[in-house]
Parts: C-alpha cells; sequence; structure tokens
C-alpha cells in the first residue's frame, strides 16, 4: 500500500444555488466577501464564483463555491430540485489528489470518477460518494501550481 496523502485543509464548501448573481450579492452585502474567480464548468453542468476567505498554513487557501446549475440534467440542478438552496458539498484540499483517492478507495469509499477532473482555477478533483460518507458529498482537490500559494485575483 502507497503512502496516505491526508487532506490538508477545507479547500471550499460548495453551495447551490437557484441565483448565482443574487447570491453572490448576499455574501457581499452581508459579511464584505468579494468573488475572487468566476467560471463556467460544462463538464459538470455549473456556473459558480468563488469567494476566497483566507489562507490556510499549508499555503493553499479556504474558499465559498457559489453554485448555478447551466442545464437542468446537472448534477446541482437535480439536487436543487429536491432540496432546495443548501450546502451541497465539502471539498478538501490536499497536495495529491491522485494519492488521496486512492488512499481512501482502499478504505472501502466509492471514489466516483477513475481519474480527476478539472475544477475551479484548473485544479483537480474527484468526488467521494456521500453514501459513504454520512451523508455528505465530498471532493478532494489539488489546486493548480499557480493558485496553490493563494494565487492573485482578477480572472
Ligand atoms: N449531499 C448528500 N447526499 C446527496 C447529495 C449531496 N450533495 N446528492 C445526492 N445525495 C444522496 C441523495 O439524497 C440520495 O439519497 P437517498 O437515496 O437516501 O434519497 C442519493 O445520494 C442518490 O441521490 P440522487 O439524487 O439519485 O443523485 P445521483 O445518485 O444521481 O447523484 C452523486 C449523486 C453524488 C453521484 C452526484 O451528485 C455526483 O456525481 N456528484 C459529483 C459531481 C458534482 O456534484 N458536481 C457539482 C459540483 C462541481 C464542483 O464542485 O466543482
Ligand atoms: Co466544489
Amino acid at each position: 500500500m502507497e503512502k496516505f496523502v491526508s487532506p490538508t485543509r477545507i479547500d471550499h464548501i460548495g453551495i447551490a444555488c437557484f441565483d448565482l448573481d443574487a447570491t453572490v450579492e448576499f455574501y457581499r452585502t452581508t459579511y464584505g466577501f468579494e468573488v475572487f474567480h468566476r467560471e463556467v464548468n460544462e463538464e459538470q453542468g455549473v456556473r459558480e464564483a468563488m469567494l476566497r476567505i483566507n489562507g490556510t498554513d499549508d499555503g493553499g487557501a479556504s474558499y465559498i463555491q457559489l453554485l448555478e446549475p447551466t442545464r437542468d440534467d446537472s448534477t446541482v440542478a437535480k439536487w436543487l430540485a429536491k432540496n432546495g438552496e443548501g450546502v451541497h458539498h465539502l471539498a478538501f484540499g490536499t497536495a495529491d489528489v491522485d494519492a488521496t483517492a486512492d488512499g481512501v478507495r482502499e478504505r472501502g469509499v466509492r471514489v466516483l470518477y477513475d481519474e480527476p477532473r478539472t475544477g475551479s482555477m484548473g485544479s483537480r478533483i474527484t468526488f467521494l460518494h456521500p453514501k459513504d460518507c454520512h451523508g455528505v458529498l465530498t471532493e478532494l482537490v489539488t489546486a493548480a501550481p499557480e493558485t496553490a500559494g493563494g494565487g492573485t485575483a482578477g480572472h
């Protein structure tokens, strides 16, 4: 068995919403959080805004990820239809998503992708099945090298 690589921080909390701009505005006016990055991820079927909350002691950062579905058959659209707005998933940051996912898989947890896919800001991501994680859809993330140190805004 390879050495297990534990996650070292909360990378983000993913929040599903019906109206991304209105939700961004709520976080801005209520807490003063500004948008660090926006993108559309067609593979995941989401339009998203990342709000950078704090740096972390491993040189990374923690975000709130606001998610609005781009199509009705996306996982987030399905989830919103069933649950309404709210916390959709938790994402742990790891230095090596492949190694962490392999270790978690060896522990009997279903990893949803054979190989990590592309997430926010060029990160590599995979997901663990919520039914194997006490009801929490859990994402594993390795930040792209240029954002791992916290990066700069303005994407
Ligand atoms: N949190 C907790 N439980 C969840 C869940 C979530 N976000 N989504 C689904 N579930 C539960 C459901 O409640 C359901 O439980 P019951 O059978 O007890 O009712 C069960 O899992 C199956 O749910 P479903 O509605 O039938 O949904 P699917 O099985 O089709 O999909 C999942 C579930 C996890 C496989 C799918 O959401 C997925 O592939 N997620 C990973 C990708 C993703 O979420 N992308 C969007 C975010 C992108 C990003 O973060 O960048
Ligand atoms: Co996420």
